[in-house]
């Protein structure tokens, strides 16, 4: 056996660096027996197949699936809460939940077997970011019906880690079990790195010297200027991590601690696809669309072609780490989430990278939508960093106000606050204030 401390030893040698034809072999193989799971168990599914004239019969080749039709967030919520299981509800031994930000929350289940996928992927995902067996990991991620919590959990300890189940909040205390635990692996969204970064600093202890080497953050969107912040601060590289509930949640896709350079989705147990989000049309690698996910061996739920709403590419180009598993390139943000100022398209994670390059302010901010006309404004609410004289908030707005028109085109307002202002995150932030009176309807 290699070496504990090698790659080698974590990789799951033949899955994770199958030759990519063996890979969209194995993927077909399940991609039947998961299509007929849903078909026969679902009548969602029998309903939706039989609109778009299709059977699972239909499918004898990947391409063949392009026919099929997609699922969306809405169809969980018509069928809520468990008519999109294909078990009996008695097999089904957990269930997690997302808030909707409108209306009826979307449930998913879990089997035993599902549980057991979650934990090998989480886990894989844990390896390839740079965690190893024995370690300990400070889980930062919210438990409850978030799947961020227990996800990261359960994977922690398949892989052999010692989990301290903190969850968000009481920041304080983070800091202590951080630095008195020795903590090799952070587990939680990038916004609350960011406010344990700033506590621990103002409470005088440096965790640059503490044994923390890896951040595994996800869960919302984030730039690459906040990972410089984040691996400076916390002296730690930050690994970006991707999942969603409805597909299985945290460890459907991860960076490769070597590259750092998109997140390896595991592509044995998911089909990923990019569509034109307006016409449905599939994209090749490389295009900018919205990525579609099915799963392939989840049986409580399973997902046919669900539309994530996360724009962003794929690539299929090889990695310096070996494995062979396409990536999944940054993504930018949701679709929902995206605002048109002025007809221009604009995401909040452009805008933390645009603010990125303004001196002497803190990265922490929020966007303020109001309407004035027919038109959307944005105010971009930023602070000052400390040690900033007050004198100097005027022309950190300007900066502020420049530096989104040069980097995105879009006019703005700043308004610079003083540090401490803007309201700091313990789980996802909240990175868009909507003023807008709501439309009345025509
Ligand atoms: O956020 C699962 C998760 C937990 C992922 C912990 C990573 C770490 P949901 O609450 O269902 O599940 O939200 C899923 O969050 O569709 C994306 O819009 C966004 N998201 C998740 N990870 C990332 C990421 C969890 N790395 C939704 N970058 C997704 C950008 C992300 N957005």
């Amino acid at each position: 056996m290699s070496d504990r401390n090698t790659d080698e030893y974590f990789f799951h040698k033949d899955i994770e660096t199958m030759p990519r034809d063996q890979l969209r072999q194995l993927q077909l193989e399940k991609l039947k027996r998961i299509v007929h799971h849903a078909y026969a168990n679902v009548a969602h599914y029998r309903r939706s197949f039989q609109a778009a004239g299709v059977t699972p019969d239909d499918l004898q080749s990947l391409e063949d699936f392009q026919r099929f039709p997609f699922t969306e967030k809405t169809d969980l919520r018509d069928n809520y809460p468990f008519d999109m299981f294909a078990v009996p509800q008695n097999e089904v031994i957990r269930v997690h939940a997302s808030s909707g930000t409108t209306g009826k929350p979307t449930v998913v289940g879990y089997t035993r077997e599902d549980l057991d996928a979650w934990s090998a992927v989480m886990a894989r995902s844990m390896a390839c970011a740079g965690a190893r067996p024995g370690d300990i990991v400070h889980n930062a991620y919210g438990y409850g019906l978030f799947t961020g919590g227990l996800g990261a959990h359960y994977g922690a300890e398949a892989l052999g880690c010692t989990v301290v189940p903190v969850s968000g909040g009481l920041t304080e205390r983070q800091i202590v079990l951080l630095n008195d635990f020795g903590a090799r692996i952070l587990c939680s969204t990038p916004s609350y790195a960011l406010n344990i970064a700033e506590v621990a600093e103002a409470e005088g202890v440096d965790l640059r010297n503490a044994p923390l080497e890896f951040g595994l953050f996800g869960a919302e969107p984030w730039s690459e200027g906040l990972r410089a912040e984040l691996d400076e601060r916390l002296g730690i590289k930050s690994v970006d991590i991707y999942g969603l509930s409805e597909i299985i949640g945290p460890g459907v896709a991860c960076e490769c601690h070597q590259a750092r350079s998109g997140l390896h989705g595991w592509e044995d147990m998911f089909l990923f696809e990019t569509i034109d989000p307006d016409t449905g049309e599939s994209l090749p690698f490389g295009a900018a669309g919205e990525l579609v996910i099915t799963t392939l061996a989840k049986w409580a739920q399973p997902m046919i072609r669900y539309r994530t709403r996360d724009i962003t590419r794929l690539t299929d180009e090889p990695c310096i780490c070996g494995r062979t598993h396409m990536r999944i390139l940054r993504i930018t943000g949701r679709n929902d989430d995206m605002l048109i100022i002025r007809g221009v398209n604009v995401f909040p994670s452009q805008v933390e990278a645009a603010l990125m390059h303004v001196k002497g302010i803190a990265p922490h901010y929020q966007l303020v939508l109001q309407r004035e006309g027919s038109m959307d404004t944005l105010t971009v609410e930023v602070e000052a960093a400390k040690g900033i004289s007050p004198e100097r908030y005027d022309d950190l707005e300007r900066d502020t106000v420049h530096q989104i028109k040069s980097r995105i085109g879009v006019t703005c307002r700043a308004v610079a606050m003083s540090p401490g202002e803007v309201p700091r995150s313990e789980g996802k932030a909240v990175r868009v204030k909507d003023l807008r009176t709501p439309k009345t309807r025509s």
